[in-house]
């Protein structure tokens, strides 16, 4: 049903019902594409902000890309409809709408195209859809061949809804001088200003085809007609009738007749996308819409993805795990980093995230990441709750609420540059703000910091306003009292990993200063936090602290025990009463939830994140970027065992039971799986499908600094790994600084790791003096 070909280039699926939301993505900077194997399709582009080309049927609302999307019969999609002119009978490729019972169905993601293959009739139909580097246009190739082994009469229908445009002004005609498909339409405003904001906006949606179809129709209700999407009436005549759309919904709808004979192929291609009138429509087809233009453009666009392979290939003993990391989870933070979740104004704490994973991929993105996130710091020293990335981008949705977060991202994630990169020169880097204030990026760290000490209350615990990491959590402190248990101790993680870059930097009093404070935060939170067995997760408004032995509900929280780990608050003695509980209460085979047990109805005092349904999104789900969090944690205190087990979990597979049970192909890590696997087993592991989450540069880097352990620092490359123990050894090779490092890990008879380089031992498992483009042979022994 689901397997790898070409080590774990593709994945390919067998069944179309099996997993029916199971897709791939494509996108380049402008645009994005989620396909499912069925069909259904939901693209994006930017003009700044993000807009679509192919709607639904009725209005839809603008929201940040959702998970566990629901797909219906006029969903947009792209379809291919096919008939047998002599008997009538009918299917259509991939599988919807027809969803007649294919004798063949592959549907094979790969990196850099979506494929399908379906046979039914004796007729086979491949569609492939490619994706150019720069430009907003799907590239469509259907082929279409006689296998039956007799001579064949046909007709080949490709059917791209284009859906309800415009409640203002919609409509569609064939054009036979641009060869295809045009629909029109204004985007809707009300205000007299926005009207300028608009007027160049891309408000066509093309169909061009390379070759001239016999007939079409553009107007939706025209070509279903009284059949059904399953059954078109357009369908019964012998062509299609060539119908415009006057404000009503369009579709590009366009028919080729024709005869094969046995074994005879027809190919053709399509383009689908945004254009603001016919000189970019006919500028767009001119460029692509032939077979080397196709060929050309594939060219391009796999090196712009071969860009973003990532500095590490693994061999280890589980295949699956290595197709994964070798393939899809770099490709997946790379799509992260270069277009920011296809939004102008990202969540500061996912921007910096996202491009702590483009520090492993492309560290130059990573750098000026953080230069533009500075650019935006508040004269307080705060970060603003989006970074603002277009000329005129306004902050959105949930930026427009407070959260109290986002400084602790930035030692977080700078802690990552500067091992990759070892680039302290960063730090001095001047940068000017929007409100006027020029700084160094050191001194606007510090200011970060000094503004995270400041915000807390008379006890040190820091305020929580209407969220933290946890945007949901908006009710805490809505008052301007509540305050955060993670965001204390993650606040005491910031200032340690701060201190030390001060430390490196000689800045001894300055380091001293944030140590002093993040041993404040430490105590101040186990005093008020610790209650015995784990962390709680907060103190509401009117003082009632959450997330304790006593609560019902919301018990057991996930986060702040991870960051108490890592920012030293708690003790060895505490964590080995706080593991445990962890692991029997929040552990599912699909992975660790955020919290348990999952609310029931709303918390007032905690608030929406207590009405999401129970164990979805961040309502005690497998949220992966909190799970994340904690295996990263258990990599610091050398619990590589605990922390595989879960980084493996992260994965759908590889058994056929689990793939069925997440839904999901193990091409990209989703933001959730379902948790309440008490309360709710038949929906527990399904995956969210939704392929934005901080998770992945998390998840690459404990690949390769925990698992691997080759972790950059000042002076060079530390080799540190924690292989499970169940592994003999691995392979990796990784590039650093430069440099390619090919490396042999095996377990050996030694009492701590031994490296040898060049085939000399090491005094200390840490290679240093590396040299851009200087290949290093290197073998490491660990402990049994
Ligand atoms: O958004 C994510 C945020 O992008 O939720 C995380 C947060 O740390 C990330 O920065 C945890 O709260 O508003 C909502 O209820 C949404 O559900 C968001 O919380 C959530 C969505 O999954 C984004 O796709």
């Amino acid at each position: 049903m689901l397997g790898s070909t070409e080590s774990g280039e593709r994945y390919e699926l067998t069944s179309p019902t099996a997993m029916p939301k199971a897709g791939g993505f494509l996108w380049n900077q402008k645009m994005m594409i989620q396909a499912t194997c069925r069909g259904y399709t939901t693209a994006q582009f930017m003009q700044p902000e993000p807009a679509k080309y192919a709607h639904a049927p009725n209005v839809e609302a603008k929201t940040f890309m959702q998970p566990e999307q629901n797909y219906y019969a006029h969903h947009p999609g792209r379809f291919v409809y096919v008939k047998d002119e002599e008997n009538g009978r009918l299917f259509s490729a991939p599988y919807e709408p027809v969803r007649a019972p294919l004798d063949r169905f592959i549907f094979s993601v790969g990196k850099s195209d979506l494929k399908w293959t379906v046979e039914n009739l004796g007729i086979q139909v491949e569609m492939t859809l490619g994706l150019p580097t720069k430009d907003v246009v799907e590239l469509w190739t259907v082929k279409v061949t006689n296998v039956s082994g007799s001579l064949r009469k046909l007709s080949v229908t490709p059917y791209f809804p284009i859906g309800y445009m415009s409640w203002m002004n919609q409509s569609a005609e064939y054009r036979s001088d641009l060869g295809g498909v045009v629909a029109s339409s204004i985007t809707p405003y009300q205000k007299a200003t926005d009207y300028f904001k608009n007027k160049y906006l891309k408000d066509k949606t093309y169909f061009l085809c390379e070759s001239p179809p016999n007939s079409w129709e553009t107007m939706q209700q025209a070509f279903e007609g009284e059949g059904g999407l399953h059954a078109p009436s357009a369908l019964l005549e012998p062509d299609l009738l060539g119908g415009d759309a006057h404000y009503e919904t369009p579709a590009a709808v366009v028919q080729y007749r024709l005869t094969l004979e046995p074994d005879e192929s027809r190919e053709y291609r399509f383009l689908f996308g945004p254009a603001f009138d016919d000189v970019e429509i006919r500028g767009i087809r001119d460029k692509y819409l032939s077979s080397e233009g196709f060929a050309q453009s594939a060219r391009e666009y796999t090196s712009y993805i071969e860009q973003g392979r990532g500095c590490l290939q693994i061999e280890t003993p589980d295949k699956d795990l290595d197709n994964f990391v070798n393939h899809w989870l770099p490709r997946q933070g790379y799509y992260h980093g270069d277009v920011n979740r296809l939004t102008t104004d990202p969540q500061t704490r996912n921007y910096l995230q996202d491009n702590m994973g483009m520090s492993f991929i492309k560290p130059e993105v990573a750098r000026n990441a953080f230069i533009t996130a500075l650019a935006q710091q508040e004269a307080s020293g705060a970060m603003p709750d989006g970074i603002l990335l277009a000329e005129g981008a306004e902050l959105k949705y949930i930026n427009q609420i407070p959260h109290t977060d986002h400084c602790v991202w930035l030692p977080v994630t700078l802690e990552v540059y500067l091992a990759e990169t070892a680039d302290y020169d960063l730090l001095k880097e001047e940068v000017r703000s929007a409100n006027g204030d020029t700084y160094t990026v050191f001194q606007r760290f510090s200011r970060a910091m000094d503004w995270l000490l400041s915000e807390r209350d008379e006890r040190g615990l820091s305020y929580i306003a209407q969220g933290d990491w946890c945007d949901p959590m908006n009710m805490v402190g809505r008052k301007g009292k509540g305050v955060s248990g993670w965001l204390t101790i993650a606040s005491g993680y910031a200032l340690n990993l701060w201190a030390a870059v001060c430390e490196q930097q000689g800045k001894l009093e300055v380091a001293a200063r944030y140590r002093d404070g993040a041993r404040d935060l430490n105590e101040a939170a186990n005093i008020h936090f610790w209650n015995g067995d784990w962390y709680a997760r907060g103190i509401t408004d009117d003082g009632v602290v959450f997330g304790t032995r006593n609560d019902h509900e919301g018990r057991i929280w996930l986060n702040p025990q991870s960051w108490s780990i890592l920012s030293g608050a708690a003790s060895a003695e505490q964590r080995a009463k706080m593991l445990p509980e962890v692991e029997s209460q929040l552990s599912t085979p699909y992975g660790i939830t955020m919290f348990g047990p999952p609310f029931s109805g709303m918390r007032e005092d905690i608030g929406r994140v207590t009405q999401k349904y129970p164990g979805s999104a961040e309502n005690a789900s497998v949220y992966n970027h909190a799970a994340i969090f904690y295996i990263y944690s258990l990599y610091t205190i050398g619990e590589g065992d605990r922390a595989y087990k879960l980084l493996r979990q992260m994965l759908p597979g590889p058994s056929e039971e689990d793939y069925l049970q997440r839904g999901q192909l193990p091409v990209y890590i989703p933001n959730y799986y379902r948790g309440a696997w008490h309360q709710y087993p038949r929906t527990a592991g399904r995956s969210s499908q939704l392929f934005n989450t901080g998770t992945v540069s998390w998840a690459y880097r404990c690949f390769i600094e925990c698992l691997c352990g080759l972790r950059g620092d000042a002076e060079g490359l530390l080799i540190q790994p924690q292989l499970p123990s169940s592994w003999s050894g691995i392979k990796a090779t990784r590039l650093f600084r430069g440099a390619k490092f090919v490396i042999d890990i095996h377990r050996g008879d030694v009492e701590e790791v031994k490296v040898m380089c060049a085939g000399q031992p090491l005094s200390e498992p840490r290679i240093t003096n590396i040299e851009p483009g200087v290949l290093y042979n290197v073998t490491v022994s660990i402990p049994y």
